[in-house]
């Protein structure tokens, strides 16, 4: 008999359960670094593929969720309306995980506005920024996070300041807040399945750098700027609820547990600075210094685990809207009655 077995997961689903079609990005583009990681976070999770759906924009990076997680739902919408139509969707549906890609374009110009928005409701979703300072499919533009005095072929050089995803989410009440280099896959493996996990708006900003347009060793947004820069705050390991193991690699040296919403647990291993990313002060003050210093900072960079999301604000039920029948969706004729007398 062969001993060939393919490996599965708690749900018997193979890792081709999780995969979606053939990219068509360029080869090394960081985007499709994050679709794999996408693709492995919900495999060891054991999310069924069916609870999950995917929103996107446009742009190279709104393409990718094709690419990942055929067999979940998922729809590709306007430039920097991803927010709106996944708030929709999720309120039909509370039971799904909602999982948001978007670009720097998508985001942090047209779709400023929703984000920010997005954001403060505390929508339970994963919100990932696939940052490469261009936009790429239409060829190389700047972007609204591209650096000040950025030289690039046909646009010349770059007179703005950037706007800083990490910034604009702290500065907006975001609960959860984490920036990743594609370059450093299993940091950006924990973080989405971290973000998974949360009960709100998880932005992950991801640097990915656009290989074609925007991969100069010497910009903010290179594989060989990011790897010559990246300053993670932590090692970072997600532990699901129901495994109460303690890690090889973090045995040794001073640890820092959140725990989630879910039960389940981040713990970071400290490495060489300070840092407690359950404090907004902590966060403010390390993102700026790391501004300054041109480190790219990576990790957790805040969290908070309690404060209440969309679902809790409007007290919505745990039974999904979609699965109600009309009999019990719609008021009775009497209760509408009192409420019309109540108004007289
Ligand atoms: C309303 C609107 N304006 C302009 C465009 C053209 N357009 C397509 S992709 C894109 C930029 C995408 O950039 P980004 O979000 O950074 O994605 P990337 O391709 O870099 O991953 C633009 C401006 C559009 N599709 N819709
Ligand atoms: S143009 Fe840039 S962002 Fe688009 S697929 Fe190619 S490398 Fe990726
Ligand atoms: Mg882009």
């Amino acid at each position: 008999m062969s001993e060939n077995r393919v490996e599965t997961n708690e749900l018997g689903l193979t890792r081709s359960d999780y995969r979606g079609e053939r990219s068509t990005l360029c080869p090394g583009c960081g985007h499709n670094t994050i679709s794999a990681q996408i693709l492995r976070a919900c495999y060891e999770l054991s999310i069924d593929p069916h609870r999950i759906v995917k929103f996107s924009g446009i742009g190279c990076s709104s393409k990718s969720p094709t690419y990942f997680l055929g067999q979940s739902f998922g729809f590709n919408g306007l430039h920097g309306r991803m927010p709106s139509l996944a708030l929709g969707a999720a309120f039909a549906d509370v039971k799904m995980k909602v999982i948001g890609v978007s670009g720097d374009g998508d985001t942090a110009s047209i779709g400023l506005g929703q984000f920010k928005h997005l954001i403060r409701r505390n929508l339970p979703m994963v919100y990932i920024v696939e940052n490469n300072g261009v936009y790429g499919l239409t060829k190389g533009q700047f972007s609204a996070t591209a650096e000040k005095g950025l030289e690039l072929k046909h646009q010349g050089e770059n007179p703005f300041l950037p706007i800083d995803i990490v910034k604009e989410a702290l500065v907006g009440n975001a609960s959860f807040v984490a920036r990743s280099f594609a370059g450093d896959p299993n940091q950006v493996r924990e973080l989405i399945k971290a973000a998974l996990s949360h009960h709100g708006t998880s932005v992950l900003d991801i640097i990915s750098p656009c290989v074609s347009f925007n991969n100069r060793e010497d910009t903010l947004h290179s594989y060989q700027w990011g790897k010559q820069h990246q300053a993670p705050l932590h090692d970072i390991a997600y532990v699901p609820t129901r495994k109460a193991i303690i890690l090889d690699e973090f045995k040794h040296g001073e640890t820092k547990e959140v725990i989630l919403h879910d039960g389940s647990k981040v713990i970071l291993k400290k490495l060489e600075r300070e840092y407690d990313p359950t404090s907004k002060w902590h966060a403010l003050r390390m993102i700026e210094e790391a501004d300054v210093n041109n480190w790219l900072l990576t990790g957790l960079i805040y969290v908070n685990p309690d404060q209440p999301s969309l679902y809790d604000y409007l007290n919505l039920t745990e039974e999904p809207m979609n699965r109600i029948p009309a009999g019990k969706l719609r008021p009775s004729p009497e209760s509408l009655v009192a409420i019309n007398d109540n108004m007289i």
